[in-house]
């Protein structure tokens, strides 16, 4: 068990003790790598919260405004809940350093926790696993379980369970095992015992990720605004990206783990997967039965097709190689969402070259639709100023004469 827990919660001989030893134990042998035990209280930093609201920072996840009394005390939801149990659960990071030739591969990223199946299902089956023999060990003891499930702020849970501490990325770390897990919640009217100390705040000069990230997200004060962040602007955001941070995005198309990849308490990556470096002309061909069929039990359904193509339109837009042209052109005459075909005519502004101008001008004739008839029209103007890119410096060329 992490060094998290193990100086806090196995105190004396109690029946809590032993209770929480054992705990401890079965969450061991179900994948979880901290365990920590609070009593519950309505959390203490209920002001940041209502400002972080009162600034608009929750954009279109309209969820995080409902009830926030709610998140920040459990026992609304049930006036018999007493402690937390707090788990982590790991996840294997993407190697490092990321594909430094993407542009002339054309592949895209996906952040290290969509690998494989979505994890509110492998987690919340292994949480409920240890719920029920909790269950067992005290029969009609209370445990709800959640996932990033339910309204519950998660991190300040793992904090006060004393798993790690809220680090400048926003991500709750712990010394000796990163940051790359997931957290999960049992609430229960068992009476555990808490932490006997503070984890402490390990940051301490470092600005490592605020310096890192493309899009200024985060700021002094251990504050994100998720507005700026390519996790919600990849994931959470439903309509168009603004335009200003589209060449930010780089090939990001789910999520991101620059913060986490700069940060010195996480460890190195593991190996490079395909999954995780997907080739964007495949992507962007999908219909909805290949995303289903691709998607379906991945975190990444979470985006919607619509959502993911529009991502991966503005990563084939950023790869500055004309080699994308023509699956952004296909795309253009033939993809039946709006929002893909816009952000696709933004591509082909941003890559320029005849081909380019060439797709954009037959799809002018015939767009109905006035937001991406608009998006053609500022992308026949980029494209006629763009001067094309060398894929693999980046660096401007020049450009073919049509
Ligand atoms: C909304 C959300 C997002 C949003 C907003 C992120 C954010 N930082 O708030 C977006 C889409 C941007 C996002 C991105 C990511 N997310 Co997210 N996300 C959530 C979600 C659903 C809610 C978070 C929330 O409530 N935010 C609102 C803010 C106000 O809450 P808060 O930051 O916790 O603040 C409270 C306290 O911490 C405190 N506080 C915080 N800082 C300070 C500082 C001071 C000085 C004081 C006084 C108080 C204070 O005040 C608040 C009220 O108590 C949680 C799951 C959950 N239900 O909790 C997952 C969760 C936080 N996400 C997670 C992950 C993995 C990610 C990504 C890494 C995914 C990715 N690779 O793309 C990125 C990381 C980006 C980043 N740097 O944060 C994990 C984090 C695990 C961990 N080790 O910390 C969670 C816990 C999901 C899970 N079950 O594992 N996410
Ligand atoms: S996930 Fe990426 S964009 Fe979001 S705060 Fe971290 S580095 Fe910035
Ligand atoms: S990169 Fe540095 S400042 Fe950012 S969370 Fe990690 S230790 Fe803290």
């Amino acid at each position: 068990m992490a060094e998290a827990q193990s100086s806090r919660t196995h105190r004396g001989g109690s029946a809590q003790s032993t209770l929480q030893g054992e705990i401890g134990a079965a969450a061991r042998e179900l994948g979880f790598i901290l365990v920590g035990f609070a009593p519950l209280r309505r959390l203490p930093r209920a002001a940041f919260y209502a400002q972080w609201l009162a600034e608009g920072r929750q954009g279109e996840m309209a969820y995080l405004a409902r009830d926030p009394e709610r998140r920040l005390d459990p026992r609304r939801l049930d006036p018999s809940l007493r402690a937390v149990i707090s788990l982590a659960f790991p996840y294997r990071p993407a190697g490092a350093p990321p594909l430094a030739d993407w542009r002339t591969s054309l592949r895209g990223r996906i952040a290290s926790y969509a690998l494989g199946p979505d994890y509110h299902l492998l987690v919340l089956a292994r949480a409920r696993a240890l719920a029920g023999q909790i269950q067992r060990l005290r029969p009609g003891a209370q445990a709800r379980v959640y996932v990033d499930t339910g309204p519950v702020l998660e991190r300040e849970w793992g904090r006060e369970s004393a798993l790690g501490w809220f680090g400048r990325n926003t991500n709750l770390i712990n010394r000796v095992q990163g940051s790359y897990f997931f957290l999960s919640e049992i609430f229960t009217d068992l009476p555990l015992e808490g932490p006997h100390r503070d984890y402490g705040e390990f940051c301490g000069r470092c600005t490592r990720c605020l310096d890192r990230c493309p899009t200024g997200a985060l700021a002094q004060g251990y504050r994100i605004e998720p507005r700026l962040c390519i996790s919600y602007l990849t994931i959470e955001s439903r309509g168009p990206i603004p335009l200003h941070l589209r060449p930010a995005l780089g090939n990001w198309i789910f999520g991101c783990d620059i913060c986490q990849e700069v940060c010195p308490w996480n460890d190195a990556g593991g190996a490079n997967s395909d999954e995780l470096n997907p080739w964007l002309p495949e992507l962007l061909r999908l219909d909805d039965d290949g995303f289903r069929q691709r998607f379906s039990r991945s975190a990444i359904k979470r985006a919607k097709r619509r959502g993911l193509l529009r991502n991966v339109a503005v990563a084939l837009g950023n790869s500055a190689n004309p080699a994308a042209v023509e699956v952004l052109a296909e795309s253009l005459r033939t993809e039946p969402e709006p929002l893909v075909r816009g952000h696709v005519a933004w591509a082909l502004g941003n890559l320029g070259g005849p081909g380019a101008r060439r797709a954009l001008l037959q799809a002018a004739q015939s767009e109905s639709t006035p937001a991406v008839a608009e998006e053609i029209t500022a992308a026949l103007r980029a494209a006629t100023g763009a001067r094309p890119r060398d894929p693999a410096t980046c660096q401007g060329i020049e450009r073919d004469q049509d």
